[in-house]
């Protein structure tokens, strides 16, 4: 390569990471002042508001993480609770920014609901709950058994496939929201309640006497749970993805809620540097400023606090880290890298 044509090629190498052009979601959530995200009405260490109206639970962090990245404050959002077969609706609409409604990514969802998925949050599958008097120990004993679901979700396919691959017959009892299908669950009005294991220790808690239910142990289908957003806003769709990164990353370099001011003034390592606004500008590929991560592990935390304060051993729910663990601890979490 000639002088002038390595020129040419420089020149194109620096447009090619120049800073991006706002996105139109961008731009109205900046107008607006706070991002709306849509979430499940009750769901237990994914989305719960408190008897003052606080959101709590980890899709309310993924929402509070994007906030802090695009409008410097965490708490700039809105909460709207939506039922299962409201959701998608409610994204292709314009009602929300964001879905994170532990939703499970599917193709069918991903290619034809007007949504796009972002990210994998949390990997779950689904399950079943019984009563302990009805002496059941096998999902294969369940033949002719009367079911609660949830209409709208991907619960209401994996059942069919699963009870139609064991030639076994059921009876499904559906109801439009959460409250509604498992107080019928918890009432007796069915002997069987399916959805996703997540769901089914949430619900549990909610019972009277917890101890009266026991989980199955077949998990029958994969359910990666995650935020997705409307189609047609590559720049939005971006920020979100990499906002959830950022948390996922934050924990695998050690950077936590506590600790990362004291990362900002003392830390060498280039991948640290970036993730607190030390390092290489990466917000402005993004459209953002250059504290944009730095914010969401300061005012939100990495993925593990977050994880462990929604889900872990001091919250009702007490479930195991599992396929949430980072890879590195033998799980399915993995940032794709921030550099
Ligand atoms: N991940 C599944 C199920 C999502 C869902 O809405 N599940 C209901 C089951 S009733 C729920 O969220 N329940 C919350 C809870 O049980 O706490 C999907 O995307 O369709």
């Amino acid at each position: 390569m000639n002088i002038k044509a390595l020129g040419v090629a420089a020149s194109l190498a620096v447009l090619s990471i120049s800073a991006v052009q706002a996105g139109p979601v961008l731009d109205a959530v900046k107008a607006r002042g706070h991002v709306v995200c849509g979430v499940n009405t009750a769901a237990p260490g994914f989305s719960n508001a408190d008897s003052k109206g606080e959101w709590k639970g980890l899709d309310v962090d993924i929402c509070r993480a994007v906030a802090a990245a695009v409008l410097g404050d965490s708490t700039k959002t809105k909460f709207v609770p939506l039922s299962s077969p409201q959701r998608f609706t409610a994204l292709q609409s314009g009602e929300v920014d964001l879905l994170v409604r532990n939703t499970t990514w599917t193709l069918t969802r991903d290619a034809s609901m007007g949504a796009v998925f972002a990210a994998v949050s949390y990997y779950d599958g689904q399950g079943f709950m019984v009563p302990k008097k009805l002496g059941v120990k096998s999902a294969k004993q369940l033949n002719g058994a009367t079911v609660c679901l949830q209409s709208g979700t991907s619960s209401v396919q994996t059942l069919a496939d699963y009870f139609a691959a064991n030639k076994m017959k059921y009876k499904p009892v559906m109801f439009d929201t959460t409250e509604a299908t498992q107080s019928a669950f918890l009432s007796g009005r069915c002997q069987v309640y399916t959805t996703d294991m997540s769901d089914l220790a949430g619900a549990r808690t909610r019972a009277r006497n917890p101890g009266d239910f026991v989980i199955l142990p077949e998990t029958i289908s994969k359910e990666p749970l995650g935020p997705s957003v409307r189609r047609g806003d590559d720049e939005w769709f971006q920020i979100v993805r990499w906002s959830f990164y950022t948390m996922v990353e934050a924990e695998e370099n050690g950077v936590t809620k506590a600790n990362v001011d004291q990362m900002r003034s003392t830390s060498k390592s280039p991948q640290v540097m970036r993730l607190v606004g030390t390092g290489d500008d990466t917000g402005k590929l993004l459209g953002l400023d250059k504290d944009w991560s730095y914010r969401i592990i300061k005012q939100v935390g990495n993925y593990g606090e977050s994880w462990t304060a929604n889900f872990g051993p001091d919250t009702p729910l007490n479930l195991p880290r599992g396929l949430n663990n980072l890879w590195t601890n033998g799980g399915l979490m993995y940032a794709m890298p921030i550099r």
